[in-house]
């Protein structure tokens, strides 16, 4: 099983925000905690970027500053019992901290901290596109990566004691060139930055690089799970099933990372991945969904569902959707997934638009 990690990890930030504050309480004396009551109150922690939230106030207070993290967010309205707070000073989406600051009618002050998350205000487009090909794929690899380089197909696939690294030959789906993975490790993502071939493993916090012949050269560690793996120039991106991507340099440093959102809430379960043009794909673990994020905001701002290119012929409840390789030359998509017989090359009928990002530095 793969598990989400990232949703646990959010769910412990808002608790430990609590909790803290809880032991905070605890630790401080009666006339501390007198000074410290809940007084500003939420009546839930998740909101759209934009968003106005509402606190109910337990009692009036004056001087009211509020900050999301360490910028002033506006006080859009204030009654005795009540406050209305603007998330727009909240540049980007994820987990935040809500501070509430005021007096109280005793005079004594008050400080209380919030967490919240606050998800895209971005409603996904939803993809069309159409079925230019279908190829075979060997249906004996259960497959976890796929990418194209310098016009060759290059697959891994999982499953301990079945793992390899191999290069494919696109019309027919036979292998070309294959080299197992030894029984202990779970081959996952892939992607090929100069002439270095990146492969990582499951759970076993390895990431293996081979010359283009295959010869293994380094191995790098990870402090995560390993599911998905693309690039970005010599940038790694990396996915864990959790709803973040995390860059690396090309010796497996981690650079920075970006958590996903759609307007519905987190992205989990971020699998297979495949970078084109300022944006990630990633095919969602378990789902018919390949959402289109964009790397500088980690928004979706598009959704594929691949349901008319799944094989009729095996269960893809079991046999999931998972393998993005993008050919440039053709601006075309090629799908695949786990021990599927087949392998569809798709074109997008509407060209990606360019990322706000890219626009807005020209
Ligand atoms: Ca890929």
């Amino acid at each position: 099983m793969k598990l989400p990690i990232s949703y646990l990890v959010s769910v412990c930030f808002l608790t430990l925000v609590s909790v803290s504050c809880q032991k905070s309480k605890d630790a401080t004396s009666v006339s501390e905690n007198q000074a410290r009551p809940q007084i500003a109150i939420l009546s839930k922690t998740t909101y759209n970027l934009g968003d106005t939230i509402p606190l109910q106030l337990s009692e009036p207070l004056t001087q009211v500053r509020v900050q999301i993290d360490s910028v002033s967010a506006l006080v859009l309205r204030q009654t005795a019992d009540s406050l209305a707070v603007s998330t727009s000073s909240a540049k980007q989406i994820g987990l935040h901290q809500l501070i509430v600051q005021g007096v109280r009618t005793n005079n004594a002050p008050y400080s209380d901290t919030l967490g919240i998350e606050l998800w895209s205000d971005v409603s996904p487009a939803q993809l069309d596109y159409s079925v230019v090909k279908t190829y075979p794929h060997q249906a004996s690899s259960f497959t976890q990566g796929l990418e194209f380089y310098k016009g060759a197909l290059y697959e891994s696939t999982g499953l301990n004691g079945q793992s390899k690294l191999m290069q494919v030959d696109l019309p027919t789906g036979a292998i070309i060139k294959s080299v197992p993975l030894g029984e202990q490790y779970f081959g996952e993502g892939i992607t090929i930055v100069n002439d270095k071939i990146y492969q990582l493993t499951w759970t076993s916090n390895t990431c293996f690089q081979y010359t283009m012949d295959f010869v293994l050269a380094k191995t790098f560690s990870y402090p995560t799970q390993g599911w998905g793996l693309t690039h970005r120039d010599s940038t790694l991106i990396l996915s864990d099933g959790s709803n973040r991507l995390y860059y690396y340099t090309p010796d497996f440093r981690r650079i920075g990372e970006v958590v996903v959102y759609d307007d519905k809430g987190p992205i989990m379960n971020l699998n297979e991945l495949e970078y084109i043009d300022g944006y990630v794909f990633a095919n969602i673990w378990q789902t018919n969904r390949i959402v289109q994020i964009d790397l500088a905001s980690g928004k979706v701002v598009g959704n594929l569902n691949m349901e008319r290119i799944l094989p009729t012929s095996i269960d893809t409840k079991t046999n999931v959707l998972n393998g993005i390789a993008y050919q440039p030359q053709e601006k075309a998509l090629y799908v695949t997934g786990k021990n599927w017989p087949t392998l569809s090359k798709i074109k997008l009928k509407q060209p990606l638009k360019k990322p706000e990002t890219l626009v807005a530095s020209r």
